[in-house]
């Protein structure tokens, strides 16, 4: 559905317009924005129904407005948009999304200090001229600074899919740059740390941490600043630097000698609750725990700081993996040594969720499948979209039936055993979208919400419960239809969904798509209490879409599962058995 990207556009250029000073066209803008994005009905449909008379009917939609969404919807873009796009500084439009910084005052900081973007407001903050300018003055200097500090943690967070291949670039990057200068440092023991390493959903910034003497601290530290990507050094230290990246994040690198490594890798993991609570314990038994190591407090001797394990070990406890480390409990259960024993990559035996070019995907199935093959998994399912899912070229019975046939055939070919499957759209009354004299042919049915996204609770509710009364129906993908900075979870009682999904012995899936991780962590954690088992798919539409997986099992372990509570680690005749058994 294209409503929300519409809706962006006409905010975004609502904000141009004012920085322009433009009178009244932002707010016609805004208005229009915000009827689009609560229409409950996809816009393109009305067009593809009612041309642009329909669209008009829209309140807040008109002519002018309309011929924008139709170009829009006709050609991917709006030409009067883009111009005024390339007109406006690009930074500054972001930056008006900042508490109390609305179009005209983020054009008087402009003119006036010639601030364009973030770190430019930032350093205009620390070098306190803007309480220097009139209209502005000291209490708004302070006030803007803790709106930048929350515009940076809500705003600025990056999807663990965008961070995580970007700390790994930047890591052997650094590693080259080592070598070349022929700094001293242990390439095994440069890593990614903070909620990086605890795979989290969304990043705040990237941390890494290098191990070596303190002699070669600054060697690696002149590396690191001369990296192509880094746009501003903002601070430059032996043990510490933070550098500013072309395109936005920040980094920190501390660099420790090797007795406090495992000292530092700890702390710098976090989380900070969990640290906390860690720092209380080593209190408790007679510690002190640093980012340097864990102390006696009598004789102020390290005991342990080289490796994490021996700081958890002199603790009392058992070795605590970093995705769960949040002070969810985990520590209770490390000391009585009864941590989940969580599932890991190698135990995953196929997707269960991909497309091909016979709906949405990028891929012809052959390709796609020869990708699965190559990764070495046992089974793979190829689940297009059914025939009301329009928008995603969701494919009729007949088309369905061709690619059974393509499968046969391909099933020849390849090692990998190929599920026929679909993404069966659940519609509005709960049913699902093709016969069952159809669905009873598949392998897999994936059932998914795409539609009525604004429903209430009530009917959201039970449409998703009646789907999963469906005897057909194998796994319910992406459950709570969020995607992250964009659209929240739809509004439904997640008790009873899985309650529905126990007694009917459903799996729920873990979305691995960096933009949905649906299931997210707190709610796989929420929904293992009710007994139900999990399937991590990666919903891909390309073959490079089949290694976003590692992002859907990291969720899976921040929600505790283990390699049990996950079905596509079973082989095949296991995973089948349980399939088979919803369908009698
Ligand atoms: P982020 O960057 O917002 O996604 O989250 P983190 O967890 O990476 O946090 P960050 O970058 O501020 O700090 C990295 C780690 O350093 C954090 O996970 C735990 C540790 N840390 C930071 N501040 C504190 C603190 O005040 N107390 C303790 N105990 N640890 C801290
Ligand atoms: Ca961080
Ligand atoms: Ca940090």
């Amino acid at each position: 559905m294209k409503n929300r990207e519409i809706a962006e556009l006409f905010y975004e250029a609502a904000d141009i317009l004012e920085y322009q000073q433009v009178e009244w066209k932002p707010r016609a803008y805004r208005k229009a924005a915000q009827m689009i994005e609560n229409l409950g009905e996809d816009i393109e449909k009305i067009y593809g129904r009612e041309g642009k008379e329909g669209l008009t009917e829209i309140p807040g939609v008109g002519e002018s407005i309309a011929d924008h969404i139709a170009e829009y919807l006709e050609t991917g873009k709006v030409e009067k948009f883009e111009k005024l796009k390339g007109k406006a500084p690009s930074g500054t439009v972001e930056l008006m999304e900042i508490r109390g910084l609305g179009a005209k005052r983020m054009k008087k900081l402009a003119d006036a200090l010639g601030i364009m973007t973030l770190s430019d407001l930032k350093n205009a903050i620390n070098t306190h001229k803007i309480m220097e300018l009139e209209d502005f003055g000291e209490k708004s200097e302070e006030n803007l600074l803790k709106a930048v500090e929350q515009y940076e943690k809500s705003h600025d967070r990056m999807a663990l899919g965008k961070a995580l291949p970007l700390a790994e670039e930047l890591i052997s990057a650094l590693k080259a740059e080592c070598k070349r200068t022929t700094c001293k440092i242990d390439f095994s023991k440069i890593i990614y740390t903070g909620s990086l390493r605890r795979l989290k959903e969304t990043i705040g910034d990237i941390d890494i941490l290098a191990e070596a003497e303190k002699e070669e601290a600054l060697k690696i530290m002149d590396a690191f600043v001369s990296l192509p990507d880094v746009e501003q050094v903002v601070l430059k230290g032996n043990t510490k630097s933070s550098v500013i990246l072309r395109e936005g994040t920040s980094i920190d690198l501390r660099v420790v000698p090797p007795e406090s490594y495992g000292a530092a890798l700890q702390y710098f993991t976090g989380s900070k609750e969990h640290n906390i609570e860690l720092r209380n314990i080593a209190l408790r038994e007679g510690y002190k725990l640093s980012e340097y190591g864990l102390y006696s407090k009598e004789s102020e001797k390290q005991v342990a700081g080289k490796s994490e394990e021996d700081i958890y070990g002199k603790l009392g406890l058992a070795y605590i993996p970093p995705e769960l480390r949040e002070n969810r409990g985990e520590i209770k259960a490390a000391a009585k040594n009864s941590l989940p024993k969580l599932v890991e990559a190698g135990d995953l035996r196929g997707d269960l969720h991909i497309h091909t070019n016979y709906s949405e995907g990028k891929e012809s199935i052959e390709t796609m499948i020869e990708r699965a093959d190559s990764l070495g998994y046992e089974y793979v399912g190829v689940t297009d979209h059914s025939r009301s899912q329009r928008i995603a070229n969701g494919m009729e019975i007949e088309k369905l039936k061709a690619q059974w046939k393509e499968i046969d055939k391909l099933s020849k070919r390849f090692r990998i055993k190929i599920l026929k499957g679909s993404e069966v759209e659940i519609l509005r009354d709960g049913s699902l979208d093709y016969p069952d004299e159809i669905l009873k042919e598949l392998d897999i049915v994936v059932g998914a919400v795409h539609s009525g996204f604004s429903a209430p609770e009530k009917k959201m509710t039970d449409r998703i419960t009646a789907a999963l009364e469906n005897r057909r129906l194998d796994i319910l993908a992406h459950p709570s239809g969020r995607m992250l900075g964009k659209r929240k979870a739809y509004d439904v009682n997640f008790d009873k969904v899985f309650e529905a999904a126990a007694a009917n012995k459903k799996v729920l899936e873990i979305n691995s798509q960096p933009s949905r991780l649906d299931l997210n962590d707190e709610l796989i954690f929420r929904a293992k209490d009710f007994g139900l088992k999990f399937c991590i798919s990666t919903d891909s539409h390309s073959i490079s879409d089949l290694a976003s997986i590692r992002y859907g099992l990291g969720q899976a372990r921040r929600g505790w599962l283990e390699k049990e509570d996950v079905v596509n680690t079973y082989p095949y005749p296991r995973l089948n058995e349980i399939f088979k058994k919803l369908k009698r």
